[in-house]
C-alpha cells in the first residue's frame, strides 16, 4: 500500500499526506481464518453469479446488454468487507461482490438480470440499477459519477446526526475526468465527511486507456482536496480490505474522507457486446496471470483451507439460485407504475446488513 504525498507549504517535506493521523487499530485490520474464508467465498460467489448471468444472457434470457466486474472481485469484496451493518453502500455495476456481502441473495440477482417479479426491483429495471435499500444498498446512478454525491449526502446526514456511520461508494477511473467527481471530492474535503471513495482503476474507460484519461495519477488529487489518498494493488483482496478498514475507521472517528485507488484490470469488455479488441494482448495476459481469486485461493490452500469444497458449495448455491430465478414470473404489467413515484411511505426495513464482521454500532 502506498500513500500519496503532497508537499507541505510550511516545510516542503514529502511526508505522507494526511490531515488526520492514521487511525486503524490493529483490531480493525485483524483478519481471522473465518474472515479469510469469507473473503474467498464472496469473490467466488461474485464470479460464479456473473458467469451464470452471462450464460443466461447468451441464452437470450437477459434483455439489453450485460455488464460485469470480472477481474475486479478483490476490489468490491475487499472494500465492502470493511463496512458495518449500518453503513451505507452506493454500488457501481462492476461491484456485485458488495451487494452479496450486504446479504443480497444470488437468486434475486439472477432474477434481476432477467427482469423477473421476484427480483430486487420486481422487474422494473435491468441488470445494473438495483440496490436493496433494506440491506443498506443504494441503487446505482448511471450518470457517472453522480453516486459519489449521493454518498456525500448520506455521509452528511450521518455527520449531522452524530452517528458513527460510513458511506462508501465506487467509481471507475473514467469518472475522475467528470466535474461531478471533483465536486464530490471538494464537498467531502470541506466538510470532512465520513465517506470512503473506492476508485477502481481498471485501465480502460470503455476503450480509452489510462494514458488518454489523465495527466496525473488520480490518487494524487485527494491531497488537492485536503484528504488522504491511498493506492493499493486492487487484485490483492487483503490489501484492499486493509486500506478500506483504515479508511472506515478514519471516517468513523471524525478524520474525514479517503480516496482509495485500486489498481486492477477489467477482464471482460465494457459490456457483453464489447469484444475488447482494443486491449493489447500482452496487457491482458499480464493481468490474467494476476487473477485475484487464483492468487488468494493459492495462499489459502497453503494454509490448509479446502478450497475445492468451497468452490463446490458455491456451484451448488448457484445451481439452486438459477433454478429459483428461472421459476420466477415476469412482473404483472398492471403493477408497472408501483414504486416508481413517491406516493406512499417507503419500506426501508432497518437497513442492516445481516452479516458483518462488526457488531451493531453503539448509535444504531
Ligand atoms: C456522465 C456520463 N457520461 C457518459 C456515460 C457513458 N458511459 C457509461 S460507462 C462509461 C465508461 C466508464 O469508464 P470508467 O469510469 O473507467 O468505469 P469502467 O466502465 O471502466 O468500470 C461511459 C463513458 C455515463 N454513464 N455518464
Amino acid at each position: 500500500m502506498s500513500t500519496t504525498t503532497a508537499p507541505s507549504a510550511a516545510s516542503g517535506s514529502s511526508e505522507p499526506f494526511r490531515h488526520s493521523p492514521p487511525v486503524a487499530s490493529s483490531e480493525a485490520l485483524r483478519l481471522t481464518p473465518a474472515d479469510r474464508r469469507a473473503l474467498l467465498h464472496y469473490m467466488l460467489l461474485m464470479r460464479a453469479t456473473e458467469e451464470r448471468a452471462l450464460s443466461l444472457y447468451r441464452q437470450g434470457k437477459v434483455p439489453g446488454s450485460f455488464y460485469d466486474g470480472r477481474g475486479q472481485e478483490a476490489v468490491s469484496v475487499g472494500s465492502a468487507f470493511a463496512l458495518g451493518p449500518r453503513d451505507r453502500a452506493c454500488i457501481l455495476h462492476r461491484d456485485l461482490g458488495a451487494h452479496l456481502i450486504r446479504g443480497v441473495d444470488p437468486g434475486r440477482v439472477l432474477a434481476q438480470m432477467m427482469g423477473r417479479a421476484g427480483s430486487i426491483t420486481g422487474g422494473r429495471e435491468g441488470n445494473m440499477h438495483f440496490g436493496d435499500r433494506r440491506l443498506g444498498c443504494v441503487g446505482m446512478v448511471s450518470m457517472l459519477p453522480d453516486m459519489m454525491l449521493v454518498a456525500c449526502g448520506l455521509a452528511l446526514a450521518f455527520q449531522m446526526r452524530g452517528e458513527q456511520r460510513v458511506a462508501m461508494t465506487w467509481c471507475g477511473e473514467g469518472s475522475t475526468a467528470n466535474g461531478q467527481w471533483h465536486e464530490a471530492m471538494n464537498v467531502a474535503g470541506v466538510r470532512r465527511l465520513p465517506v470512503v471513495f473506492i476508485l477502481e482503476n481498471n485501465q480502460f474507460a470503455y476503450s480509452t486507456p489510462n494514458d488518454l484519461e489523465f495527466a496525473v495519477d488520480p490518487v494524487e488529487r485527494a491531497g488537492a482536496y485536503g484528504f488522504a489518498g491511498v493506492k493499493v494493488d486492487g487484485n490483492d483482496v487483503e490489501a484492499v480490505f486493509a486500506a478500506s478498514a483504515e479508511a472506515c475507521e478514519r471516517a468513523r472517528s471524525g478524520g474525514g474522507p479517503t480516496l482509495i485507488e485500486c489498481e486492477t484490470m477489467r477482464m471482460h469488455g465494457h459490456g457483453a457486446h464489447d469484444d475488447m479488441r482494443y486491449v493489447p494482448r500482452e496487457l491482458f495476459e499480464h493481468w490474467a496471470a494476476r487473477d485475484p481469486i487464483d492468487r488468494y485461493e493459492a495462499g489459502l490452500r497453503e494454509q490448509g483451507v479446502d478450497t475445492d469444497a468451497m468452490r463446490a458449495a458455491v456451484k451448488s448455491e448457484l445451481d439452486e439460485a438459477a433454478d429459483w430465478a428461472l421459476a420466477q414470473d415476469m412482473p404483472d404489467p398492471a403493477t408497472a407504475s408501483e414504486g416508481v413515484f413517491a406516493d406512499r411511505e417507503p419500506v426501508l426495513g432497518d437497513g442492516r446488513a445481516p452479516w458483518s464482521r462488526w457488531e451493531e454500532a453503539a448509535d444504531a
